[in-house]
């Protein structure tokens, strides 16, 4: 089965990103081909700053291979390293329906805030170069975070089009989605997604200092009462707390909920700021061992795009072909 997911340069990448996606593509690199890549033509559909977008996406690889992504497995890229994601792209806006794109939460999120002058075309075509990144690969299976859940449906409705118009040529791709922990909550707003654009209060980088991961846990906004239990409705924010200890202990909820019976939330937020560093402890270590040794990750990523180009040449022939494109 072909495998592909992939994570925004935007920022640091957060725990949200690993214990909801990365986590996930580890075991699947074991029985499948995989392709992993760093999505920077999604990054550049918002504002952003040419230098940071440029160190996010070198901090990203080293993320990717510091969790446990590995070259000699799966195929590991950079996304505008392969042109074909952006050709196909344009290709399937022919036939992506507008009102599927004015539904997409993700849309209206990132544009609610922006006058109209300020939205780029762009970031409203974004599902549709999605759909473009995995009908490329003809993707079968996409481990996601909830959130991408839409624009998976999208490449899937896209691909039923393309094969209805012109003939079989996709798989409808299927999602696969963490059963616990598929949308980790921002650690300052717990109604809101934990995600890299919002800011350095919301989210929990995976590689920032420790200190720095002890004060932002600590920081965290708690609920009303002082019962540490499981509830997303009257304690949405003890109840992220909960998950994210659950899935760094490796651990049920129900026993950790007996483990701080009667217990206060500052004692459990220290237990719990010491759970995450020591989860990714073990990271942290082979990160700074791939920063001595830049030219091999370079390396690791031209070898992925060939591999990745190599496929996504055959898809763009038979695409052109059948949509009659000489
Ligand atoms: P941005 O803030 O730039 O929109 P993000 O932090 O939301 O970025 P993405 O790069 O869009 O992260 O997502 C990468 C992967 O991580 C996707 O599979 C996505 O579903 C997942 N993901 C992102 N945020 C969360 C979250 N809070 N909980 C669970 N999964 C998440
Ligand atoms: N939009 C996704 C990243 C992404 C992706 C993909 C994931 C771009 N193309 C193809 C899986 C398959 C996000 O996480 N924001």
């Amino acid at each position: 089965m072909r495998v592909l997911s992939g994570v925004q340069p935007s920022g640091a990448l957060h725990i949200g990103n690993y214990l909801a996606a990365i986590k996930q593509w580890i075991p699947l690199q074991e029985k499948h081909e995989c392709l992993f890549f760093i999505v920077d033509l999604h990054a550049v559909t918002v504002p952003y700053k040419p230098q940071d977008l440029r160190q996010n996406v070198w901090n990203a690889a080293l993320d990717y291979l510091a969790l446990g992504l590995d070259p000699a497995k799966s195929t590991i890229f950079i996304q505008s390293h392969v042109h074909q994601h952006a050709e196909l792209a344009w290709l399937l806006e022919t036939i992506t329906p507008l009102g599927e794109l004015e539904r997409m939460t993700q849309f209206k999120e990132k544009s609610k805030h922006r006058q109209k002058a300020n939205v780029g075309l762009g970031l409203f075509a974004y599902p549709a170069l999605m759909a473009a990144d995995i009908l490329l690969y003809k993707t079968e299976l996409m481990p996601v975070g909830e959130d991408q859940l839409q624009h998976v449906e999208l490449a899937r409705t896209l691909a039923r089009k393309f094969n209805h118009l012109f003939g079989r040529t996709f798989p409808e791709p299927k999602s696969q989605v963490a059963k616990i922990g598929a949308r980790i909550m921002s650690l300052a707003d717990p109604t809101k997604k934990m995600s890299k654009s919002l800011g350095p209060a919301h989210f929990l980088a995976i590689f920032e200092p420790e200190e720095d991961i002890r004060q932002k846990i600590k920081s965290a906004v708690t609920d009303s009462g002082k019962e540490i239990v499981y509830d997303v409705k009257k304690k949405p924010a003890i109840s992220n707390l909960l998950t994210i200890y659950s899935l760094c202990a490796d651990k049920p909820i129900s026993e950790i909920e007996k483990q701080y019976q009667g217990k206060g939330y500052a004692g459990f937020k220290s237990d719990l700021a010491e759970v995450v560093i020591e989860t990714f402890r073990p990271f942290r270590r082979k990160r700074e061992e791939l920063l001595q040794n830049i030219t091999e990750v370079r390396n690791i990523l031209s070898r992925g795009a060939e591999t990745a180009r190599s496929i996504a040449e055959k898809t763009m022939k038979e695409v052109k072909e059948k949509m009659g494109l000489l």
